[in-house]
């Protein structure tokens, strides 16, 4: 058995036109034109506009290799993922065709293989020709953008989304390769794993593609335990039972450890490794509940949505993915939600996530339409599905299949059942096809049909008292104070935009003068009246910025304070409400979004407050029917005990009231104690706050928005000393922050959206030395809210 890569010599060349350059492998025509100087670069300025022939060209790519030395029963060439209509020919040959980006193919190339050099050539059609043509015989289908993406199995993302551009794609996304072999290969291999009194149970389902016919031995081994099946000849399916005795269990991150286990399977030719985990997953959904259970402990979801990292998605290497993921883990996430407008990551992703011990929810690749059940999308669906769970279910880290994203919402609630008249939406796939491949291939791991989704097809799928839901309004049309007015089970979406970062939007775009509605910071936002909307958002909290730096940094701040605000309140209902899943993560070029690390891979300041919304230890103030109450929430497995102090004081730290609070969590659990009314109440809204303190923890709680504040213009002093930067108050200082990427791109700071009280100091550390200490100290690097609001 043997892989060899294809990797080196190929060319591209425009089918229907005069371009070429040399291809990278894995890659895609967009990069390949791009290293070759051919165009602008698609994620500069407007750049995007000029680039729509691409996907709208025929692409051929080839490549000459030699015949491998030496006698195999079978060479098959191995393609990890093409995107998307493929034909591939060899020495003039049509050896295969296909229309799916998510799945991987193999085609028997013996018969078309020849002595010395062959000919290899993959031609991609354009997947809007093809999508196009299923349109016009399917009749149309309503979805949340005009391009067809639900008619091909793609990316949708790709087709632009509101924070995406539209560069469709074509090229080999993933790796190539011949694999030559003889007499049998394993070609699946399912490690089903239960855990058991004081064990557990791996059951290995075996099958394998034969070119001889003999009787077959398999072993596999894991953790100590290894067991034998004899597959006889003329059959291709064996099963093996393993029991490993206590072994260590795979816990989620902030659980427990994550220890892992090589799973080896082996025939006379063939070999099969990857690294496993024992753990138990289990959704509890009674009375409507969404909680999941790892291990038998019940698990408050501190969750970030995934986007594809990039639009050229084969650019996301180990690395990327390596710094993305530990960015995750900083933030205090436990889980990523693979959302269904990109693609299954690849194994990579799975893999750090098992390491780290970020769980993933994974949404089968359907977003924000309906979806023909039609064939050939139907074929393609089921065999994408199979592929897909079976290359994943050995991930511990995989805790969710989703059957997608708000399509079973769109039906209810987008006019969509009017427009169908009659048509198929993809239901099928929803409640069928995608449970069916489950129940068959990984039984044990638990599936959503939808998100949102309430329980069952026939209710409305947006209710908050069952299941996830996903909360738009408060960003399309609330103040975000309205997060509070939701009791959910499961917040699987929520987000409020802001812009990149200061350096990423300096790179990406070149207006003279840069400002919030200049060519290129319009064209970096995909949302339907998205800039309209980040105003609006700043409309109840502070002052209408007049500058461009006030604009940016102000609203950084609102998309901080509206999600932390959002992640407080739900975690305040736990164990009620089990989740909350920010929108979004990530980004996949430099845009201004929901994002809290923006496309180049820059924290924004939703960063900083995401890690301190999800950190293990929670001090919050919320307001209860009967007055202001201090929640304290403990994602710990210790209790956590401690006095805390509730001050009623003026903003410039007179003390007026105090009230001592002892208190003693469980672990994971909340304690929730009423403030006395001489600490809540208050006869000078603006001019004084309550804070909470607990040993290094801190709650504050303001009476009226920054704009009605007292806030006093800003004074403090500041001493750099190398990479440390220290800000002493002797005024309250709101949400300052450090801006250090205004002076050199590559420079971050650890923290950000400080507010100190008069007095108090704040130590910020920079990732690299040298900066100018002078601009450290001030506008528009080093920042606060009273800089906008004391005027
Ligand atoms: C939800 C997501 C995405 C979208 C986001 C912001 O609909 O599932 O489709 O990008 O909201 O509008």
């Amino acid at each position: 058995m043997s892989l060899f890569w294809l990797h080196r010599n190929w060319t591209i060349r425009q089918v229907d036109g005069d371009i070429h350059a040399s291809a990278s492998v894995p890659g895609c025509v967009h990069t390949d034109l791009l290293t070759a100087d051919l165009i602008p670069d698609p994620y500069l300025d407007r750049n995007e506009t000029e680039l729509g022939w691409i996907g709208r060209s025929t692409w051929r790519y080839e490549t000459v290799f030699d015949r491998p030395d030496g006698s195999h029963d079978r060479i098959d060439l191995v393609c990890e993922g093409l995107d998307t209509v493929a034909r591939v020919e060899l020495n003039g040959r049509v050896i295969g065709a296909t229309a799916n980006m998510h799945r991987r193919y193999r085609f028997d190339i013996g018969p078309a293989l020849r002595e010395g050099d062959n000919e290899l050539s993959i031609t991609f059609t354009p997947a809007h020709d093809y999508a196009e043509g299923l349109v016009r015989e399917l009749g149309e289908r309503p979805s949340a953008y005009t391009e067809p993406y639900t008619f091909i199995r793609k990316m949708a993302c790709n087709f632009g989304w509101d924070w995406g551009p539209a560069l469709v794609t074509a090229g080999i996304w993933r790796p190539i390769g011949l694999n030559a072999w003889s007499g049998a290969r394993l070609a699946q291999v399912r490690p089903q794993i239960s855990l058991t009194e004081g064990g557990a149970r791996v059951t290995v389902h075996v099958e394998v593609e034969r070119a001889t016919d003999e009787e077959l031995l398999v072993t596999a081994s894991v953790a100590g335990a290894s067991a034998v099946v004899a597959i006889p000849a003329g059959e291709t399916v064996g099963l093996i039972e393993l029991d490993v005795e206590e072994p260590e269990l795979w816990w989620p991150r902030g659980y427990g450890e994550q220890p892992r286990y090589e799973l080896v399977v082996r025939t006379a030719d063939d070999e099969w490794r990857q690294h496993i985990g024992f753990r138990d997953v289990q959704l509890d959904t009674a009375g409507g509940a969404f909680t999941l259970m790892v291990n038998g402990q019940p698990i408050f979801v501190k969750g970030a949505n995934w986007i594809p990292d990039d639009c050229f998605p084969s650019r996301v290497d180990r690395g990327r993915y390596a710094d993305r993921l530990a960015q995750a883990c900083g933030a205090g996430i436990n889980l990523l939600r693979v959302w269904g407008g990109g693609v299954y990551e690849s194994d990579d992703f799975y893999d750090l996530c098992d390491e780290l011990g970020l769980m993933v929810w994974q949404d089968f690749p359907f977003a924000c339409g309906a979806y023909p059940e039609e064939q050939p999308i139907a074929d393609e669906v089921e065999a994408e599905a199979r592929d897909n769970v079976v290359r994943l279910m050995p991930h511990p880290s995989l805790v969710l299949w989703c059957g997608g994203n708000e399509n079973v919402w769109g039906y209810f609630d987008w006019g969509w059942q009017e427009r169908l008249a009659g048509r198929t939406w993809g239901a099928t796939y929803y409640t069928r096809t995608l449970p069916g491949v489950l129940a068959e291939l990984d039984p044990a791991r638990p599936y959503l049909p939808s998100s949102p989704y309430s329980g069952s097809i026939g209710l409305h799928p947006n209710r908050q008292d069952r299941g996830p839901i996903h909360i738009w309004d408060v960003w399309n049309q609330r103040d975000y104070a309205a997060y509070r007015q939701y009791r959910p089970r499961f917040v699987a979406e929520f987000g409020f935009q802001a812009p990149a970062a200061y350096a990423t939007i300096r790179r990406a775009i070149h207006d003279e003068p840069l400002t919030p509605d200049s060519p290129g910071i319009i064209h970096h936002q995909k949302a339907v009246d998205g800039n309209r909307k980040l105003l609006v958002g700043l409309q109840p909290y502070f002052p209408h910025p007049e500058t461009f730096d006030d604009w940016h940094y102000l609203t950084q701040v609102n998309q901080g304070r509206a999600i932390q605000l959002g992640i407080e309140h739900f975690r305040s209902l736990w164990p009620y409400c089990a989740g909350s899943i920010v929108w979004q993560l990530n980004d996949c070029w430099p845009v201004t979004s929901w994002a809290a690390i923006d496309g180049d891979g820059r924290k924004k300041p939703l960063f900083h407050a995401l890690r301190k919304a999800y950190a293990d230890r929670l001090l919050t103030v919320q307001p209860r029917e009967d007055g202001l109450a201090l929640v304290v929430v403990n994602d710990t497995a210790e209790t956590w005990a401690e006095e805390a102090q509730a001050v009623r004081q003026s903003l410039d730290g007179r003390v007026h009231e105090a009230q001592m609070i002892a208190f003693r969590v469980p672990p994971r659990g909340i304690v929730t104690v009423p403030l006395s009314r001489p600490v809540a109440d208050t006869d000078d809204p603006a001019r004084e706050l309550i804070a909470v303190t607990a040993g290094d923890r801190r709650a504050l709680w303001f009476h009226v928005a920054d704009k009605d504040l007292d806030l006093r213009p800003p004074q403090y002093t500041v001493q750099v000393e190398g990479r440390r930067v220290r800000v002493t108050a002797h005024t309250l200082l709101r949400d300052l922050a450090l801006f250090p990427d205004r002076l050199d791109p590559a420079a971050e700071v650890d923290d950000q959206l400080v507010t100190l009280l008069p007095g108090e100091s704040a130590v910020f550390t920079l990732n690299i030395d040298g900066l100018d200490d002078k601009a450290l100290a001030g506008f528009p690097v080093l920042r606060c809210v009273n800089d906008v609001v004391a005027g």
